[in-house]
């Protein structure tokens, strides 16, 4: 007889943290579905979820860390000795060259181990190398540099289940589940909002699965989001619909604002975006004035990806704050913490900060150190440029620069050019191909789990993180597979640690690089001495300072929302903050956007679509690509068009293409969408082989980083380079004879 039990667990692939069922048979987990016991997600699970099974079971699976030999093949390689050669290495290199050749890189699978980004980093500081950098910079790192200059609202966000209206840009939280509509079972959250009359206004060049769902759905240019908004506070203030009273207590800036955007007319705007004057009235009056409880602004990585990502979220933020879109005191803690320490909610502003240009200096770009973290677009030139602070070493966390990474052929030049490169990855992944040594980490249903992470995000941007005092924490629920030698990552940066003499000591934060901002005092441990430490124990002491006490919400194996009922204080009598919606560099960012010389630059004939990205809803970035079990049969990632489009290309879905930018080019099969505009095309990022492998593009797609170059067009604070919005040509590609 077969062993078989099923028990709660957590699925962490997103930051959405759905509680699931784990069946495990014989050892060997065999099913994943949603948990109709737990009361947030209440049965909910996608289909990355649901594939866990496949996902552990993967043949392509590393069981046994790897290293490359002489002749560039790999052999398994004991992790305690892979340890020993990696730290004996990375002495030598420090010694050499200063510790700031050596880099790390934090990717999006730090988030389902808690513990790994906080020692990742815990160990870079030991060894004194300012290069930590994380996935955040090519994501939307303007949401902190906004927030650094707009201020924080001490009060919180407003509620989505409780608001009649909502504004999303270049989001769809449908399938990413990010960002906007609370990510724990969005569908539902959404459905339930517009069923008791919420209206959704939705700002997409694409019909996108939640734009389908909006009352106003705006479907512009991509890249003439910050134009847009500007246009939307042009009529909010020119119609006389802001929050006076809010603006007179708190806020400074506003006459900056009102100039800055005064040029956005509605006309303006309409002609610039492609979009109907009345549709921009219309949406800017509904948000402004519609209901009794408006809701907030919320961006995403299309909004960001397009240029002046840093103007756009700020902006998102002033429309918020002139319309007075914050909780008030009295009102209900929309997000309270239960696994981070306690706060009070108070009904006033953090003033703004300084969030960029201070810390440590690239030697490219005049790029800074900022809130968001360092400019991961420009790390690859600092791994190719010559000379003294030149980066030798990198170690990636769960990241897949091969494949993510902006312009694929430098990023592979310089992983090249290092003197050892170290992945921690649960497969020979794109960039673990190029790696001296692969560290094979256990999975997420071998490592303990918690809803800290998701809870954290919150700090990253409004509109993130769990709106509600809901906790779950589970135990390991199965063994590695037999024979295997795994590792979690923070033990192998603590085994680097002892053996390198280095002192470790980590403070909690959102290792995302979001913000140097939390109410609550942070969490610090220290490390030393404490070899034999569990991943259990790590959550315990991490959560020693929780606001519902670690053994409480480990009694609810299920999950729980507890009763907290939290209200947001009054603010304090001595307090004078503002928050600023008149930050001088952002406003004449966008002024600039305003000029004919800005919209003349951004035309060529010669490219006569534009490229957007856009998430797919059963893979996590390349993570899952190569599995039939979410690939259904097509493994690549298509170009999707109009059928108008296509048809005057004389294309037919399923054709080759070729991709061309300024840039690069790249292959790719074509596929009719009609929810696009017809002088747009999209792609889901991450997909494609190395550059030598472009004839598998049937089998592997292509890789959309390869079409941007990093140093031509780029934030000037952040270094996120055009990712979205890129000018490109399609043409029909004779297909090889094979
Ligand atoms: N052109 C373009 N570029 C983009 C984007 C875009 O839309 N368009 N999006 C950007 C964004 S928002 C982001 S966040 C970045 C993402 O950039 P990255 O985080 O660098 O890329 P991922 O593909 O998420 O990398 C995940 C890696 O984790 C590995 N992995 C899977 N499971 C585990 C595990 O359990 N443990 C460990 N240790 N590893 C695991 C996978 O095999 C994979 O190699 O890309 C950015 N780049
Ligand atoms: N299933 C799934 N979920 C994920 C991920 C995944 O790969 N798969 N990745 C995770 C990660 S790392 C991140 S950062 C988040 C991202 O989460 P989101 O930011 O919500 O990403 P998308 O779902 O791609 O939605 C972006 C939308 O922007 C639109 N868009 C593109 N260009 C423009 C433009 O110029 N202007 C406007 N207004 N819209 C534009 C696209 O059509 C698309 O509908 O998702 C996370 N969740
Ligand atoms: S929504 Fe995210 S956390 Fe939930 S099952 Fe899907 S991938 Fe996992
Ligand atoms: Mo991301």
């Amino acid at each position: 007889m077969p062993s078989t039990t099923t028990r709660p667990g957590i699925c962490r692939i997103c930051s959405a943290h759905c509680g699931v069922l784990a069946t495990v048979t014989d050892g060997r987990l065999t099913k994943v579905t949603g948990d109709p016991d737990n009361p947030m997600f209440k049965g909910y699970s996608c289909a990355k979820g649901r594939a866990l099974p496949e996902i552990h079971n993967n043949p392509a699976r590393l069981l046994h860390s790897q290293r490359r030999t002489p002749d560039g093949a790999y052999e398994p390689v004991e992790s305690g000795v892979a340890m020993d050669e990696i730290a004996a290495t990375l002495q030598a290199l420090i010694e050499a060259h200063g510790p700031r050749s050596v880099a790390l890189y934090l990717g999006t699978n730090g988030l389902p181990y808690p513990a790994s980004a906080l020692m990742g980093n815990a160990f870079i500081r030991a060894i004194e190398s300012p290069m930590f950098f994380t996935a955040n910079t090519i994501d939307q790192p303007g949401k902190q540099i906004a927030l650094a200059a707009h201020g924080h609202w001490l009060g919180g966000d407003v509620d989505f289940g409780e608001a009649d209206t909502w504004l999303l840009i270049g989001t769809n939280p449908l399938v990413s589940k990010a960002i906007g509509i609370p990510g724990q079972n969005p569908a539902q959250n959404l459905k339930a909002a517009v069923g008791r009359g919420m209206k959704l206004i939705v700002i997409d060049p694409r019909r996108s699965q939640t734009a389908a769902r909006a009352a106003i759905h705006i479907q512009p240019r991509p890249g003439t989001d910050a134009v847009i908004v500007a246009g939307i506070i042009n009529i909010v203030i020119g119609e006389k619909l802001c929050d006076w009273d809010f603006l007179a207590e708190n806020v400074d800036g506003f006459e900056a604002l009102a100039e800055a955007v005064s040029g956005f007319t509605p006309a303006y705007v309409a002609d610039r975006a492609d979009i109907p004057e009345q549709q921009l009235l219309d949406a800017a009056r509904m948000f402004a004035t519609y209901g009794t409880r408006g809701g907030m602004v919320n961006a995403g990585t299309g909004a960001n990806f397009a240029m002046h990502g840093s103007v756009l979220e700020y902006l998102c933020l002033c429309l918020t704050t002139i319309c007075g879109r914050w909780q008030r005191a009295g009102e209900r803690v929309t997000r309270p913490n239960t696994l981070l320490p306690a706060f009070t909610a108070k009904a006033q502003p953090h003033p703004p900060y300084e969030g960029w240009g201070y810390g440590e200096r690239l030697r490219v770009r005049g790029l800074t150190d900022t809130v968001a973290g360092m400019p991961t677009a420009a790390l690859a030139d600092e791994i190719l440029l010559d000379g003294e602070g030149q980066v030798k070493a990198l170690i990636c966390i769960g990241g897949n620069p091969m494949a993510a990474w902006p312009d694929q052929r430098k990023t592979l030049r310089a992983l090249e050019n290092l003197d050892l490169l170290v992945t921690l990855d649960t497969e020979m992944s794109l960039t673990s191909r190029l790696a001296d040594y692969v560290i094979a980490p256990r999975m997420q249903m071998e490592t303990p789990a918690m809803t800290m992470g998701s809870e954290l995000i919150k700090y990253y941007a409004s509109g993130t993180g769990i709106p509600a005092a809901y906790g779950q924490y589970v135990p390991r629920l199965i063994e590695p597979p037999a024979g295997s030698d795994l590792i979690e990552e923070w033990q192998f940066f603590l085994g680097l640690a002892q053996r390198m003499g280095l002192e470790m000591w980590f403070v909690n934060f959102f290792g995302g690089g979001g913000g140097r901002f939390m109410e609550s005092p942070p969490i610090v441990l220290n490390m030393n001495g404490d070899t034999r430490l569990t991943t259990e124990e790590l959550f315990e002491q991490m959560c020693a300072t929780s606001r519902i006490p670690f053994d409480e919400v480990r009694s609810h194996p299920h999950g729980k929302i507890f009763d907290v009922d939290a209200v947001v204080e009054p603010r304090d009598a001595d307090c004078t903050a503002k928050l600023d919606v008149g930050n001088g560099r952002l406003l004449a960012e966008l002024v600039a956007i305003r000029t004919d010389e800005y919209v003349a630059a951004q035309q060529d004939p010669a490219f006569p679509f534009r490229l957007i990205p856009r998430r797919h809803g059963n893979f996590m970035n390349s993570s899952g690509t190569n599995l039939a079990a979410l690939h259904r049969g097509k493994p690549y990632n298509p170009t999707y068009m109009h059928p108008d489009a296509m048809a005057a290309l004389g294309l037919q879905t399923g054709a080759l293409v070729t991709v061309t930018s300024p840039h690069d080019s790249i292959p790719s099969v074509v596929e009719a969408d009609d929810s696009l505009r017809p002088d747009v095309v999209a792609m889901h990022h991450a997909f494609g082989g190395l550059p030598a492998e472009d004839d598998e593009v049937r089998d592997r797609g292509s890789n959309v980083g390869r079409l941007v170059p990093t140093d031509v067009e780029y934030d000037p604070i952040t270094g996120l380079p055009r990712q979205g919005d890129i000018p490109v040509s399609v043409t029909p590609r004779i297909e090889a004879a094979v």
